[in-house]
């Protein structure tokens, strides 16, 4: 990918643990690398198929002198996320903050955080078979819409599926979007069941009723396996009710550990049932 890159932008602000960086405020450094495909604008010398970084420097600055944080890693994240959210063209970014005032009786050149956010793809599968369904799952669709961390969302139509596994229970309203996200996958999960939770949802019987059930299918082709997280989805392919839905929007996504399509593995699914 293409690199745009501002180095040592200075800028006097207010930002530190003790109250006297609050008062007296001190020079800051910000060295940004925006990664952008800077192909279209090179060719039509088009500044409005890139990215201006003197907006940029701009959105830095009001960034860096409009709040007073306590930590360079809260200013660094601060203006990684304002750029993902406010730059449509940039696909990443990493943002060094340097401080050479910070108060250290020692002799150093600065002390600084660097840290790369970008935008993922992810693809989320819902369900719902507890109280009225479709509101329930409408409004976590509302929600991931409106959180400023993720965008470009694109839903499945929802399906009426028996239930798998636990058979004892009512049918399921299922469905999948695939949307972009600068949120980690523990944190997309953290935000996940903060969804869950305000729809009501305990947590009793496994794979039992539920007013809402949220899980990570896909994150970019990345595969995670700790012990509050399995990605892709554990048993994703067996599953009629994920993989309808999730084909429908991104039949051609590739499973990074099988190394098939979803319209694959759906294929292969219908045909052993
Ligand atoms: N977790 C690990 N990996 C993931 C992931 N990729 N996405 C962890 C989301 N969560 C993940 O999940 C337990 C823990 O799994 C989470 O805290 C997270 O850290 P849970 O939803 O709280 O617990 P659960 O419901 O008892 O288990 P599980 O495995 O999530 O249930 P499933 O697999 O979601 O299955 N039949 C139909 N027709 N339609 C359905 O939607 N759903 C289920 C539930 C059963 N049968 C169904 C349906
Ligand atoms: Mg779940």
């Amino acid at each position: 990918m293409d690199e745009i890159h501002i180095d040592n932008l200075k800028i006097f602000a207010h930002h530190g643990v003790f109250q006297h960086e609050n008062i007296n405020g001190q020079y800051f450094y910000v060295n940004a690398v925006l990664y952008t495909d800077t192909e279209n604008a090179g060719i039509s010398d088009n500044l409005e198929l890139s990215t201006d970084y003197g907006s940029v420097c701009c959105l830095i600055r009001d960034i860096m002198t409009g709040n007073t944080f306590r930590l360079i890693e809260t200013v660094a994240e601060r203006i990684a996320t304002g750029i993902l959210e406010k730059f449509p063209l940039v696909e990443g970014v990493e943002i060094e903050v340097r401080k050479p005032e910070a108060p250290m009786e020692m002799d150093f050149e600065s002390v600084s955080v660097k840290i790369r956010r970008s935008w993922h793809n992810t693809v989320i599968a819902f369900g719902s078979n507890l109280g009225d369904r479709k509101a329930y799952i409408e409004n976590a669709i509302r929600e991931i819409e409106e959180n400023s961390a993720i965008k470009d969302i694109k839903v499945s139509s929802f399906i009426e599926t028996e239930p798998y596994g636990y058979t004892e229970q009512p049918d399921f309203l299922n469905g999948a979007l695939i949307c972009r996200t600068y949120l980690s996958p523990e944190k997309l999960l953290e935000f996940l069941h903060t969804i869950e939770n305000e729809a009501g949802r305990t947590r009793k019987v496994h794979w039992g009723a539920r007013t809402l059930d949220l899980d990570i299918i896909f994150y970019d082709d990345k595969i995670i396996d700790t012990p509050a997280l399995t990605v892709p989805h554990i048993d994703m392919c067996n599953r009629y009710f994920v993989l309808k839905p999730v084909s429908e929007i991104v039949p051609y996504y590739r499973h990074p550990v099988f190394n098939m399509t979803v319209i694959q593995l759906l294929e292969r699914l219908e045909r052993n049932d």
